[in-house]
């Protein structure tokens, strides 16, 4: 598609009209070779009762598939019976049910789009959210018609030994010609998204689950043989979400059989088809000596976001594609809960919230900003966004906040219980809240329709005499595409609040209101704001106090309250919640890099820095009371990419610069500190991944972080020691990170990465973590290391995970060598997404991220990302992906 073709669809939620066809059954064949596939479909279909157009032809979904045959009740069509085009079959006359039978033909091995039936190295696999079935075979391919699915897979047997498909098997056989053929039936309605097969060469661990109505479920993780090593963490964290999501929602799982399948080519992390999740390796493969604690975590995250996805959004599905973040925000927040129950809540809370905060927000505020639940879309893959999977699960974190988690629990029961086999929208999840509390919501599901991060500045007064304390917030958001910052309206924001004084937090009385609180000691309230501006009054306070708020983050929004920089150390040493003392961490230290960037703006390349930072961050080190783990978060200054989200105009060198510089200042006052820290947080035992091991080498690797900026031999010779002991990757890999980004460790950083990939080169996730970090090196020459890299045999640009690992790490985190004044950075993203657009357009629509930002840039830059987005956008056939990012962030 060009410019001058037809523009592609803009779909609307405003026109969603229920299906004119059901499909009660769907009965597939699929006979897989080497050159090109056959797929044959019964499907047993009938008008919709509830339809709205009664003679309706019947138009099916299909893209790219050679149709061979086609019957009505074993009736073959003739051509004028039927019309096809590039994305449909259409049926012109029909009775109220009938059989359809088809057969096409598809080509998995040359579909490097990663979507509907493909190969990953030497199996076959499928993904099918969104709208990837429709490569597979004719079918009405969206998530409000809902069938039972049988499916046989036939295949040469020696090749692939292993065929799966939804649901729990029904038959095998061998068959002539040395194939055999497998049946597997799913007895649960579900839309053709969640369709799944993978026929391969697999080994599989296997573990069985005892539900909590005493059935046993068979657990399997088929991988390729060499990786058999790397289920273990994968099995657990399934077992242990399996476990969690009874005893917390009371879900149960519901087939005999639940098997992971782990494939090298994956667009996204994992997908939650049913009974046969196909993971990304990336997400599920775990070892120590391969995965570092943040892989680990990952692993855990996603196997358990995918494992509830089975009720939320596989028992209870989405009606439309505009309600995915009713399975994906709801998922991701029952995720963040399960995995602060089994690691650390406050160290997930700050993880999530950071990354919230410097990349949601980013998307928030820019060009492809939409509401949880989107309006309108040309292509639905574009909003698998931060927006409907992270802000859409902050919003469920928020009615869950106001209802309670008693209150909570008992609207998820009444929407599973009620919606359970259905098709179903936000407003269903709303109502089974609303019922369950007995509350209102309807301002609260402004949330869903209202874009942009609203901004909540507050002031406070203190009265002596009156020993009143009072505080007025005043919300307001910024113009997005669909509405002006006039059009916005006031949402319903809970503001969880502490009120510290000189000796810790005070009891808190609100005036003319009860305590909503739930401490005993009466030290934490919720406030609810509804209006643009609204004055709490508290009585009784013997002091000013400095106001604790939105602790633990209780609402996704920009707060801006003029702390002074010691109230600011008093919330990091003394306040209880653990978030604000983080948040507190991370505003002392934005303060002291905006003068930083100050000074070196006006040509100061040496200032000094505000002594209380360093100050503040002694008492961190040497504060026993306090998880290891946040002690590293409070000492990490803020990354690049978070500076340049909270500037108004992204200055690249002097953000790059001033986080240098402060972090030398620091480690040159604290050297003996950080390297006491490092030593107390080495161990020389055996690796565990246990939440206390990860924290303190999470502390160790902080501190190592710092000694390096001091770029003496002494610092390198550690690193490199560090380096060499080859302990867990964890600890190799900080350690290479930072060899890699000193310019003092030059010989060293090369030595390193040699032998890192003698020693990896045959591990496909270690290898990428190597082509990231030399990605990722911001010192000077990063443009032509990179092209480098994609010359190495290790490098295929089809597959995502190393597309993502070279061109994506150095476009979104190599900021000084990406925003290159002479726009060469730029050039080379557009090269590449012009190349991937014709592969695979949802990668090259998702590498567009760091373009579309470009009014954030000085004016000489705006031009030359303007020029890259309108290269990309003059690039013959563009799919409908890249088409709507580039012509939203042109207009934006
Ligand atoms: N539901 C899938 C997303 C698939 C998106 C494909 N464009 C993964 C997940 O959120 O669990
Ligand atoms: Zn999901």
């Amino acid at each position: 598609m060009t410019a001058t073709d037809t523009q592609p669809k803009t779909i609307f939620l405003k026109d969603y009209q229920v299906p004119d066809f059901l499909i009660e059954r769907t009965e597939l064949r699929f006979d897989l070779f080497e050159d090109h596939s056959r797929v044959k479909a019964e499907l047993t279909i009938r008008r919709n009762p509830a339809g709205v157009h009664p003679a309706a032809p019947l138009v099916l979904h299909g893209v790219e598939l050679k149709l061979l045959a086609v019957a009505i009740d074993g009736k073959v069509l003739g051509e004028t019976d039927y019309s096809v085009d590039a994305e449909s079959l259409t049926i012109h006359t029909l009775g109220d049910s009938f059989t359809l039978n088809t057969e096409v033909e598809i080509n998995p091995q040359d579909n490097t789009s990663l979507e509907g039936l493909y190969k990953s190295r030497t199996m076959f696999c499928t993904q099918c959210e969104a709208e990837g079935f429709r490569k597979i075979t004719y079918y009405l391919d969206r998530p409000d018609v809902m069938s039972e699915f049988t499916t046989t897979v036939v295949a040469d047997k020696a090749t692939y030994p292993v065929l799966l498909s939804n649901g729990n098997p029904t038959e095998r056989k061998d068959l002539e010609g040395g194939r055999h053929l497998a049946t597997w039936h799913d007895p649960f309605m579900k839309p053709a998204y969640l369709f799944a097969l993978v026929a391969g060469t697999l080994d599989s661990v296997d573990d069985t689950f005892t539900t909590m109505s005493g059935r046993e479920i068979s657990l399997q993780i088929f991988v390729e043989t060499k990786d058999l090593d790397k289920c273990d963490h994968a099995m657990l964290s399934l077992k242990k979400s399996m476990k969690w999501d009874e005893e917390v929602y009371g879900r149960e799982y519901d087939l005999d059989i639940f098997m992971i399948v782990a494939v090298d080519d994956f667009n996204m992390g994992a997908m939650e088809n049913k009974g046969l999740n196909i993971f990304n390796t990336s997400c599920v493969l775990a070892n120590p000596n391969t995965t570092t604690d943040m892989g680990f975590q990952r692993v855990e995250g996603v196997v358990a976001h995918e494992y509830f996805h089975n009720w939320s959004g596989n028992r209870v599905t989405c009606r439309d594609w505009f309600q995915l973040s009713l399975k994906e925000g709801f998922t991701v927040f029952r995720d963040s809960e399960f995995s602060s129950d089994m690691n650390s809540r406050t160290v997930k809370h700050v993880e999530d919230v950071s990354f919230l905060r410097t990349l949601q927000f980013a998307e928030d505020g820019g060009p492809m900003a939409h509401p949880v639940r989107p309006a309108s879309y040309i292509e639905i893959s574009n909003f698998y966004t931060l927006t409907v999977y992270e802000k859409g699960s902050e919003v469920v974190g928020m009615i869950h906040t106001l209802l309670g988690a008693a209150t909570f629990r008992k609207g998820s029961d009444l929407y599973f219980d009620r919606h359970d086999g259905e098709a179903s929208t936000i407003e269903h999840f709303i109502s089974a809240m609303e019922d369950a509390s007995g509350r209102d919501l309807t301002q609260f599901t402004r949330w869903y329709s209202q874009a942009g991060t609203p901004l909540l500045s507050v002031s406070d007064a203190y009265d002596e005499k009156s020993r009143e304390y009072s505080l007025t917030f005043t919300q307001s958001c910024t113009s997005t595409p669909e509405a002006s910052a006039a059009e916005k309206q006031p949402l319903v924001i809970p503001v969880a609040l502490g009120l510290l004084g000189d000796a810790g937090n005070l009891a808190i009385k609100q005036k003319g209101a009860p305590l909503n609180s739930d401490t005993p000691d009466n030290t934490h309230t919720v406030l609810e704001l509804t209006q643009a501006s609204q004055t709490f009054t508290f009585s009784d306070v013997p002091e000013k106090p400095t106001p604790a708020l939105l602790r633990g983050f209780s609402a996704p929004v920009k707060l801006n309250f003029e702390y002074s920089r010691d109230q600011l150390m008093s919330l990091m040493s003394r306040e209880d919640d653990g978030f604000c003392r983080w948040d507190a961490s991370q505003q002392l230290a934005v303060k002291v890099l905006h003068d930083v960037m100050t000074a070196y703006r006006a040509g100061d390349e040496t200032p000094t820095i505000d002594a209380r930072l360093v100050e503040a961050y002694r008492s961190v080190l040497a504060d026993e009371s306090l998880d290891k783990a946040m002690v590293a978060l409070m000492l990490t200054l803020p990354s690049e990419a978070y500076l340049s989200e909270i500037s108004e105009q992204i200055d690249v060198e002097a953000i790059h610069f001033a986080r240098n510089y402060v972090k030398k200042q620091i480690v040159q006052a604290l050297a003996n500190e950080f390297i006491q820290a490092y030593r107390a947080n080495t161990s020389e035992g055996v690796f565990s991944p246990a939440a206390s091991e990860v924290a303190q080498r999470s502390l160790k690797n902080v501190a190592l972080s710092y000694i390096m900026a001091l770029e003496t031999q002494p610092a390198i010779g550690l690193c490199v020691a560090q380096f060499k002991a080859h302990n867990n990757m964890t600890d190799v890999a900080s350690a290479q990170a930072a060899l890699v980004n000193t310019a003092a460790a030059d010989t060293q950083a090369k030595a390193c990465l040699a032998e890192f990939f003698e020693k990896w080169k045959d591990e496909a996730l270690v290898v990428n973590q190597w082509l990231m970090v030399q990605a990722t090196c911001s010192l000077p020459g990063g443009l032509a290391r990179v092209r480098a890299l994609m010359q190495h045999p290790a490098f295929d640009i089809k597959n995502p995970n190393k597309a993502r690992s070279v061109i994506s790490a150095f476009a979104s985190n190599n900021p000084m060598n990406f925003h290159l004044a002479d726009g060469s950075g730029y050039d080379f993203l557009a090269e590449q997404i012009i190349i991937l657009n014709g592969l695979n357009p949802s990668m090259a629509a998702r590498l567009l991220t760091p373009l579309t930002k470009w009014r954030k840039y000085d004016s000489a830059r705006q031009t030359l990302m303007q020029a890259a987005l309108e290269r990309i956008l003059n690039t013959p056939e563009l799919s409908k992906d890249v088409f709507e990012v580039v012509t939203k962030s042109l207009k934006g």
